[in-house]
């Protein structure tokens, strides 16, 4: 099989932000995951270098367009590889091949009669770089760039653009996904319903030369949008190459939502035109916002993919881009997020699943992978490993990574607790009970393994520290080849691992805090111990009367909620047998659903406390557990279960 998808490309207005990365990203991810199923892919991203609004960049900076587009072009290129992001295929618009391509297929067009001349009146927006519909408008204004639009009067070449309008309805109905997910579709369906007005596709050149001249009348250079939407046609090397020939049937476009209309109309029709079959897919994701506003170059509130890789990792921003957004959807972009995914998800789950897992073989079986008993029954995790990988190819296939990942999540989480179920710490201490350890920890590692396949789109780097660390080559088949090496039991036993650094060192929340809000901590700090509650201890010795004040009791936790706005903190409704709330700094080590029905240990008598707006009546206690650099939070609970309130003697 083969896979070609695409990112739009990017103006070179200005320099690529979190909104570019997280499409390039995707693209990455998905081209990455159609490797690993076997495919030969091609993945094109590139730059978009024509028109008014680069025109004027250019005059903003002092620099000749040329000069500009080069300097601009430059930096969206060494931005990828800064994620990760391996494209195949770097296209410019103001590549030669290009221009004559273009060229080429507005001759075609124009002699088939599909171009027309005419007179137009209409409202202009230079940010979108497209007329736009009375209809389109929110109060008067563009609603992306919320400016005015300014009404122009010219004579222009035209595209039948309203010829093709019936055709593409009747393919996208024939066609349930060439649109998804499918309230996109339903838009472009919607916008379907009215007639459609031809597109006008030139510029006169007494407005605007920065563009390519139209092979038929050298006083106009064509619009940007006829212009850059057939870049995905010009870096197959249309009309002639093997490379045409090989992927156009098979193309996949991928963009925002903000550029539907142009992907959705103005392209299939410009295909029908030309005589070609349809691209195969258009998927649409939603808006990175800050503060409820689309992250825009325009707007200004853009957040640079490079300062991010340099604060949390690049592993770390590929995760959380394809974890935080639900694809389709607009998403918050918060920096504390970024904080709690990697601690939590990566840190916590992944990292500390690999870590105790190695080190185990480390110590148990002197590093060398374990044979797995012939006639152990325990298939656990393999029945996991097989469902994961099962919703994990289904999802990634429909771009919906965020559910793929959830589901390689639940392998993870399984896989932590099989550990704590299993104890081969206590296997370990009896003879009797090796062939069984062994059976354990092969099953761990062989879960590690198959993380280490599974997560190479998202993760690609931390992927190869696994593998290696698994004894095996980055490029070793068992985790690049999903197809072949996708099912269970393929790591040999007798592979020898090797030591690699934690996967992901957590990040300190306390380090992370502005200066102002760590003072102010201090302080409170030294006002709850010295003053509210008159401890006094010498030397950290406590006086038996000074603990017996301490009310301890078995709590049963009721409900358990996040709390807004923390990364930290969770709600606990508990019994103890009254009701009562408690916020607890738990949120990276629990989710809220595991915990229901979990008896805990709490401080009953504690003066409340108001954390993030909610009372805190009381405290959980729980074992502070240090592991590689890490530390992590274990609830302390009872060892049977017990009614709800009984005291801690
Ligand atoms: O439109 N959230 O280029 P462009 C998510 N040159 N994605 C975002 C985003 C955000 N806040 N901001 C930008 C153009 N993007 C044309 C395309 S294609 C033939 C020509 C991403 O630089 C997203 O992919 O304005 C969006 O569609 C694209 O950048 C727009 O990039």
């Amino acid at each position: 099989m083969t896979t070609y998808i695409t990112t739009p490309i990017y103006y070179v207005n200005a320099q690529p932000h979190l909104g570019h990365a997280y499409t390039t990203i995707v693209a990455d991810t998905y081209s990455r995951f159609r490797r690993l199923m076997g495919d030969t892919v091609r993945f094109q991203t590139g730059t978009d270098e024509h028109g008014d609004k680069i025109a004027e960049a250019a005059e903003k900076e002092n620099e000749s367009p040329n000069e500009y587009v080069d300097r601009i072009s430059a930096m969206f290129r060494s931005t990828w590889p800064l994620l990760d992001i391996e494209p195949d295929n770097f296209i410019r618009t103001t590549d030669k091949k290009h221009v004559e391509t273009v060229q080429s297929i507005l001759q075609k067009v124009y002699d088939k009669g599909d171009i027309y001349f005419d007179k137009y009146t209409g409202l202009y927006c230079t940010g979108c770089e497209r007329f736009l519909t009375e209809k389109e408008l929110e109060d008067g204004r563009c609603p992306d760039h919320k400016t005015v639009p300014d009404e122009i009067t010219e004579e222009n070449y035209f595209f039948r653009m309203s010829a093709y309008q019936q055709d593409l309805i009747d393919h996208i109905h024939a066609n349930p996904d060439f649109i998804t997910p499918q309230r996109y579709k339903n838009e472009v369906l919607s916008f379907l319903s009215e007639p459609l007005e031809d597109l006008c596709i030139s510029r006169p050149t007494s407005r605007l030369t920065w563009g390519i001249p139209l092979p038929f009348d050298d006083k106009f250079v064509t619009y940007v949008w006829f212009d850059a939407l057939i870049n995905y046609l010009t870096g197959l090397g249309y009309p002639d190459a093997e490379q045409f020939e090989e992927y156009w049937g098979v193309a996949e476009h991928l963009i925002a939502k903000d550029i539907l209309k142009p992907h959705a109309i103005y392209w299939p029709t410009m295909i029908l035109s030309m005589g070609l079959p349809l691209y195969q897919k258009l998927h649409v994701h939603g808006y990175w916002n800050v503060d409820e506003t689309k992250m825009s170059k325009s707007i200004g509130n853009v957040i640079r993919p490079a300062e991010l890789i340099e604060e949390y990792g690049v592993d770390t921003i590929r995760y959380f881009c394809l974890r935080e957004m639900s694809f389709g959807l607009d998403s918050s972009f918060n920096a504390d997020a970024i904080i709690a995914r990697k601690n939590a998800d990566l840190a916590n789950d992944l990292g500390n699943l690999y870590s105790r897992t190695t080190a185990m073989l480390f110590k148990y079986t002197d590093g060398v992978v374990p044979k797995a008993s012939k006639t152990d029954t325990d298939t656990l995790l393999k029945d996991f490993a097989d469902v994961a990988s099962a919703n994990y190819i289904e999802n990634m296939n429909d771009f919906k990574f965020q559910r793929a990942l959830q589901a390689v999540w639940e392998l993870i989480s399984h896989a932590n607790k099989y550990i704590v179920s299993n104890e081969p710490w206590a296997l370990i201490k009896d003879p009797t009970q090796h062939e069984r350890l062994h059976t354990v920890l092969y099953n761990l590692v062989e879960t590690l393994r198959l993380l280490s396949l599974l997560l190479q789109p998202i993760l690609p780097g931390t992927c190869d520290k696994m593998a290696k660390g698994l004894g095996l080559a980055e490029d070793s088949p068992l985790v690049t080849d999903l197809k072949e090496y996708g099912g269970w039991g393929m790591l040999e036993s007798g592979t020898r691992l090797e030591k690699v650094d934690a996967l992901f060192p957590r990040v300190d929340i306390k380090k992370k805090q502005p200066p102002v809000k760590q003072e102010q901590k201090k302080k409170n700090k030294g006002k709850s111990v010295a003053s509210k509650k008159g401890a006094e201890c010498v030397d950290g010795v406590i006086q038996f009367d000074q603990f017996q004040k301490v009310e301890l009791r078995v709590a049963t936790i009721a409900a358990a909620e996040t709390v807004k706005k923390s990364d930290r903190l969770l709600k606990l409704t508990v019994n103890a047998p009254e009701e009562r709330v408690i916020v607890a700094g738990i949120a990276e080590y629990y989710r809220p659903e595991d915990l229901l029905g979990m008896q805990v240990l709490i401080v009953a008598n504690l003066q409340p406390v108001k954390l993030m707006g909610i009372e805190s009546q009381g405290m959980v206690l729980a074992a502070k557990v240090e592991e590689d650099g890490n530390s992590r939070l274990v609830l302390s609970t009872v060892s049977a279960t017990v009614p709800a309130g009984s005291s801690v003697a």
